[in-house]
């Protein structure tokens, strides 16, 4: 059986453009526990294919995926791009997290990935599999085992001198490696630091290392198909995708590279465009801005129910036109997020088209939004 020559494997995956590679033997998840039992404690919420039977015993073995599989080559590519600090911080504009300012990193990536494990097949044989993040693999957890960065306190992968903006990929190999990686030494960690901890909004870790994801924005604002939980909406600040404020504020990230990826070069109307613009945007107007982004998959309904949460948390008079053009929408979703903004925003405008809204009103949810937007105001 040939072997997998670690240098030339790592040489090939520069050249392809990725920012670091690891090599570790493909054993089972050295987090595994803390998996199951952050699926018994029902912290994976809304996200049921995390806790499907066949998706948890691949995480356990990874041979069920690939069989005769011995290596798991893990690799990192930079995501951070430059953006206008005052644009981030201002309520009137719809905030983007930084990963899905440029091109969706699935194809980027994959496509890579699948250039590499070609390249692998011609130099030495052997079957692979690659992945980017939807497949049934704790990636951070194996990327820490390939000596890619610690596990941090906000469950992020973290490198101690790039910080944690950097998309994980893997490939599967049934090929033994000439050289594995070790896993960084535990000095790197974030030791007494628990600022991403404190900074969560909606206290979402209820331990170090340990997210619960009913309670966490990115999961409610890109994953979450339904109505937004109430007592949260007013905690999301103006993030309308994803949040990256345990990112933020994490000392690490104080270096982490630009990326030199050119699909990831930021898109001026991706990062945090003007709410009434993006409470506007027709589902034409949405794939005009966000085709070939992460941001389609959530699609323009969600991203209006977003921004409603977004322009309810602003409360200025300047968003009333547009939300009270959303009371007409075609989703009961978006009509309903869009009556509790008004509710929070108030004033008289706000109260004759709730109560406009009110007499036509027929999906049973958006009447109890609409509802409570009214007696919000009395
Ligand atoms: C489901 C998911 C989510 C969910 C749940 C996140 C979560 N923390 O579990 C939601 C939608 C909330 C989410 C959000 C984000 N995600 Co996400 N997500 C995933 C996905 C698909 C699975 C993660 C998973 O298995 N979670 C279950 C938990 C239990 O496992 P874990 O995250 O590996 O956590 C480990 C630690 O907690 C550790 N642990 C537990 N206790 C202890 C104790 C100690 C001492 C130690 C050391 C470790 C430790 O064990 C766990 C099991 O391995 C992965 C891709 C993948 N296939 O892995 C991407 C992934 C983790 N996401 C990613 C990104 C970029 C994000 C966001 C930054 C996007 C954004 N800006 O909004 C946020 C970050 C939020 C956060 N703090 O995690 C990247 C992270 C890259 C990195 N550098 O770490 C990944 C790897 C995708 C990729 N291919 O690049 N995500």
């Amino acid at each position: 059986m040939s072997t997998l020559s670690a240098s030339r494997l790592k040489a090939r995956a520069a050249e392809l453009g990725f920012d670091r590679a690891g090599i570790t033997r493909a054993e089972p998840s050295p987090t595994l526990d803390a998996y199951l039992r952050w699926i018994d404690a029902g912290m994976h919420g809304p996200l049921g294919y995390m806790a499907r039977p066949d998706r948890v015993e691949r995480r356990r073995d990874l041979s069920v995926i690939l069989p005769g599989v011995q290596s798991l080559v893990v690799v990192a590519l930079d995501y951070r791009g430059a953006a206008p600090a005052e644009w981030l911080t201002d309520p009137s504009r719809g905030r983007f997290s930084a990963y899905s300012w440029g091109s969706d990193y699935h194809g980027v990536m994959l496509e890579k990935l699948e250039a590499l494990a070609a390249w692998l097949t011609r130099e030495t044989g052997g079957a692979h599999r690659a992945y980017v993040d939807t497949g049934p693999i704790l990636e951070r957890s194996h990327g820490q085992a390939a000596g890619l960065g610690f596990v941090g306190k906000n469950t992020l992968l973290i490198h101690p001198r790039r910080g944690s903006l950097f998309f994980l990929g893997e490939i599967l190999t049934t090929l033994e490696c000439d050289a594995y990686d070790a896993p960084l030494p535990q000095a790197t960690m974030c030791g007494s630091c628990t600022r991403c901890l404190a900074a969560c909004p909606t206290n979402a870790f209820p331990a170090p290392h340990v997210l619960d994801a009913r309670r966490c924005i990115s999961m409610w604002t890109i994953e979450h198909k339904g109505t937004i939980d109430l007592a949260l909406r007013p905690l999301f600040g103006n993030w309308v995708f994803g949040c990256d404020i345990c990112q933020d504020v994490c000392p690490f990230n104080r270096f982490a590279p630009e990326t030199r990826e050119p699909a990831f070069t930021p898109n001026a109307a991706r990062i945090a465009p003007p709410l009434v613009e993006l409470l506007a945007l027709d589902e034409a107007g949405f794939q005009a801005r966000f085709a070939g982004t992460p941001v389609a998959r959530t699609g323009r309904e969600r991203l209006a129910r977003n921004a409603c949460v977004a322009a309810g948390n602003w409360g200025s008079g300047e968003a009333l036109r547009p939300l009270i053009a959303l009371l007409d929408d075609a989703s009961p979703l978006v009509r309903g997020h869009a009556a509790w903004a008004l509710g929070h925003i108030g004033g008289g405008a706000a109260r004759a088209a709730l109560d406009s809204a009110w007499q036509r009103e027929t999906d049973a949810a958006a009447r109890d939004e609409l509802a409570a937007a009214l007696d919000n105001r009395e």
